[in-house]
C-alpha cells in the first residue's frame, strides 16, 4: 500500500491548518485486539483508501472538503494505553481548541474513552452515541481494564450517558449489567421490533452535544468485513448513515471516532466504505442535513 498521509487527495487539504473545519486524527493503536488483529493499520488503510473517494458527495450534492479538513500526523502509538490515550486526548484537545470537529481514525476501540473524556471538559452534558456489534461492557477483558472489550464501561466510569445501537454480541454479564442499570441497548432483534428507533433515539440524544463512537463492526460483515471480530445481522450502509444524518441534525455533533477496521482480515473494498463512511460523517455535520 502506498503511504498516502491525508484524508482526501493532497489538493484537498485546508491551506490553514489552524481554521480548518475539521481536524482528522488517526490512531493506529492495535495492542488488545482479541482475535484476528490488525487494526493498527486501519487509519493508513481508510487514508490510502480516501484518495479514491469522489469528493463530490453523491447525497448531499455537495462537496464537503471546501469547508477545511486537515489531517493530522498519525498519533505515536508506543508505549503502554494509558501513554497513547493521554496522547489522543492531547489531540482532542487541540482540534477543540481550534474549534474544529475532531473525526479519530483507529485503531482498536480502546481510543474513544480518550476522545470521550477531551469532548466532556468542553461541553459537560455530552452524550454518547455508540454504533458496534458488541455493548463493549466488561469491567475488565484478559487482566485489561482499557481493553477494546471494556472501552463502554470505561466511558461509564466518566459517568457520561449513552446509547448502544446495532447491538448482537454480548456476555450474560454485560447483559446483568445493563439489566441492573436499566439500560436498552438497541441490540438488532430489538430495532427490528421497534421500527421507530431512529426517533426514539434523537428523543433520547435531546439537541445534546454528541461524540459518535463508530465501531466498524457494526456494519453488517457483507458491507464493510475486514473487522477483527465480524457478526452476522449488521448494520446495512442506508441504516448507518441514516442515524449519523439524524444524529447530525437533531443534535451538535462534537466528536467522532471510527475504529476497529483490521485491513488484513478482509477485502479491500471494506477500507473504501470505511472512508466514505467518514466523509459522508463530515458532511452531516458541516451541511446539517
Ligand atoms: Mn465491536
Amino acid at each position: 500500500m502506498m503511504e498516502h498521509p491525508y484524508f482526501l487527495e493532497a489538493g484537498c487539504q485546508a491551506v490553514d491548518e489552524a481554521a480548518a473545519r475539521v481536524a482528522i486524527i488517526p490512531v493506529p493503536y492495535g495492542e488488545t485486539v482479541s482475535w484476528m488483529g490488525g487494526t493498527e493499520e486501519g487509519p493508513a488503510a481508510i487514508l490510502a483508501a480516501s484518495e479514491a473517494l469522489e469528493i463530490f458527495d453523491d447525497e448531499l450534492l455537495s462537496e464537503p472538503w471546501q469547508a477545511g479538513i486537515t489531517t493530522r500526523p498519525a498519533v505515536d502509538c508506543q508505549g503502554n494505553t494509558e501513554e497513547v490515550l493521554s496522547r489522543v486526548c492531547q489531540e482532542f484537545a487541540l482540534a477543540l481548541e481550534r474549534g474544529q470537529l475532531p473525526v479519530m481514525l483507529g485503531g482498536e476501540h480502546s481510543i474513544s474513552v480518550a476522545g470521550v473524556a477531551a469532548c466532556l471538559r468542553l461541553h459537560p452534558d455530552l452524550c454518547v452515541v455508540q454504533v458496534d456489534a458488541h455493548l463493549d461492557l466488561r469491567q475488565e477483558y484478559d487482566h485489561d481494564w482499557l481493553s477494546h472489550a471494556c472501552v463502554m464501561r470505561r466511558i461509564d466510569d466518566l459517568a457520561v450517558p449513552f446509547v448502544q445501537v446495532g447491538i448482537r454480541s454480548f456476555s450474560k454479564e454485560e447483559w446483568q449489567l445493563c439489566t441492573s442499570r436499566g439500560w436498552q441497548p438497541w441490540t438488532t432483534a430489538r430495532m427490528r421490533e421497534r421500527e421507530n428507533w431512529l426517533s426514539e433515539i434523537e428523543k433520547w440524544t435531546g439537541g445534546r452535544p454528541v461524540y459518535l463512537t463508530f465501531d466498524l463492526d457494526g456494519l453488517d460483515p457483507a458491507v464493510l468485513p475486514a473487522t477483527g471480530t465480524p457478526e452476522p445481522d449488521g448494520l446495512s450502509w442506508q441504516t448507518a448513515t441514516r442515524l449519523i444524518a439524524m444524529l447530525c441534525r437533531t443534535s451538535n455533533l462534537v466528536g467522532a471516532d471510527f475504529v476497529e477496521l483490521a485491513p488484513p482480515a478482509g477485502p479491500a473494498y471494506s477500507n473504501f466504505t470505511a472512508a466514505k463512511l467518514v466523509y459522508r460523517t463530515i458532511g452531516y455535520a458541516l451541511h446539517k442535513v
